[in-house]
């Protein structure tokens, strides 16, 4: 039977990720261009970007180098198939991302997302002990209000109750830390908090009921974003260090968010000091442009596959766009244009200015915490009594009315701008979410 005739400009067909449809589909919201700092809307308005797309433009809008280094790639080689092939920008890029981070972590696996680098990461992760003749580690851990993504591996490890829930059963044999969030005196911490370091211990609990000999991989976030921002009590993650070196655990930062710069480094590794074994990565590869991820894995993990016959498949395990063309060169323009413009560092200089802006939001009306670290900040506010998240929600839309996009996870608002960010468009921002928290019920 012939489908009935949709107008082109029906919204109904696309049924949209992570959307309220039917909030939007009554009231859209709709970006016709973008530039810099701001996207236009459809009605003709300009919109301060707060949180770098979904925290992925970290250089801004149409930047010049990546614009032209897409457009060049496509005359010129658009695709190459990913298995038993190679092209050259896909190992200039895998040398230039290893360059970029510290320790031995030097080998790169191409992905296309962070839930894509997750999945990698955890096959690898079992993968390894296998292959070294440790095959009984199979049980996977992370962390309560964790978030890696949307396939099963990383819903499973992940720890956001809304996200898990409807999907049955998830992957067996997984256990999770408790969360940091919360923490006694640890509310409206500048940057990171004092107490909870030893909430790392949990670990050692896991070990004692499972037995660590049976515990393949620690998964992650240094830094917590879709749970809204929770930012790692000082010590702790070096605490889990430990905790995995001791037990032959290996170590995953899932560095989807704090990979490229966010934290003023150009990775949570470097911040902390605390290298993990492996390391996830997408968004901000590409500036956000062209899907892609990025797994990092120390030396020791790569030469432990590399055995067998020479004409054997090392790890069975890849995409059919890992490495694409267009994403390789895609991100070598991104990567450019950081390296021109100090973004990788940036967070670092101007975080200073976005912690007192962020903070200076602590005597709003609802607000109950403020945390900031790099370039990230978080507003939690107080849920209306049986109406979670609504609260968040009416911020989110008020500020769009007013030219200014963020996120809302719960009832915190998240932001996170992109790197070029300037000390007005930070005057901006606080100003007017000053105007919508203290306006709303
Ligand atoms: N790991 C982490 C830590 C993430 O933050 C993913 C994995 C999954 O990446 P993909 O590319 O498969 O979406 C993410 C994604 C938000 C927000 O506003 C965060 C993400 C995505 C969209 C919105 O907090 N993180």
């Amino acid at each position: 039977m012939n489908k009935p005739v949709t107008p082109p400009n029906s919204l109904e067909a696309y049924w949209m990720p992570f959307t309220a449809n039917r909030q939007f589909k009554a009231e859209p919201r709709i970006f016709t261009g973008a530039d810099g700092m701001y996207y236009r809307t459809a009605d003709g308005r300009q919109v301060l970007d707060g949180i770098a797309g979904l925290w992925c433009c970290a250089a801004g809008h149409n930047r010049p180098k990546i614009v032209e280094a897409i457009r060049q790639q496509a005359g010129e080689l658009d695709y190459s198939p990913a298995f038993q092939m190679g092209h050259y920008k896909a190992f200039e890029l895998a040398n230039r991302l290893v360059s970029l981070m510290p320790g031995s972590l030097d080998h790169v696996f191409f992905t296309n997302s962070g839930s894509e680098s997750v999945e990698t990461a955890l096959k690898m992760a079992i993968a390894y002990h296998r292959v070294r003749g440790e095959g009984q580690r199979v049980r996977l851990i992370g962390r309560e209000k964790g978030y890696h993504g949307v396939n099963f591996g990383g819903m499973s490890v992940g720890g956001m109750v809304a996200n898990r829930k409807m999907f049955g059963t998830l992957v067996t044999g997984v256990d999770h830390l408790r969360h940091t969030h919360g923490v006694e005196g640890n509310r409206f911490a500048r940057g990171e908090p004092e107490h909870g370091a030893d909430l790392a211990d949990d670990l050692q609990r896991l070990c004692d009921l499972h037995d660590p000999s049976t515990i393949a991989a620690v998964i992650v976030e240094p830094v917590a974003g879709s749970a809204g921002v929770i930012i790692p009590p000082k010590g702790y993650l070096k605490r889990l260090r430990e905790i995995c070196d001791r037990h032959g655990i290996l170590l995953i930062f899932d560095e989807v968010i704090t990979g490229f710069g966010r934290l003023g480094t150009p990775f949570a590794v470097d911040y902390f000091g605390v290298e993990p074994d492996l390391v996830t990565t997408a968004k901000a590869l590409t500036n956000g442009v062209i899907p892609m991820g990025a797994v990092f894995a120390q030396s020791k993990i790569y030469e432990a596959f590399m055995q067998g016959p020479p004409n054997a498949i090392e790890f069975m395990h890849g995409y059919t766009y890992s490495a694409n063309p267009m994403a390789c060169a895609a991100a070598l323009g991104a990567l450019d244009t950081y390296e021109e413009e100090g973004l990788l560092t940036r967070a670092s200089e101007i975080g200073g200015y976005w912690a007192d802006a962020v903070h200076s939001l602590r005597d709003c009306k609802s607000v109950i915490d403020v945390r900031n670290l790099g370039l990230i900040g978080a507003v939690e506010l107080e849920g209306i009594p049986g109406e979670p998240t609504k609260r968040a929600f009416s911020a989110f839309l008020k500020a769009y009315d007013q030219g200014l996009l963020i996120r809302t996870t719960g009832d915190t608002i998240a932001m996170s701008p992109p790197l070029i960010i300037e000390k007005s468009h930070i005057d901006f921002m606080v100003d007017t979410l000053r105007s919508i928290l203290n306006s709303l019920d």
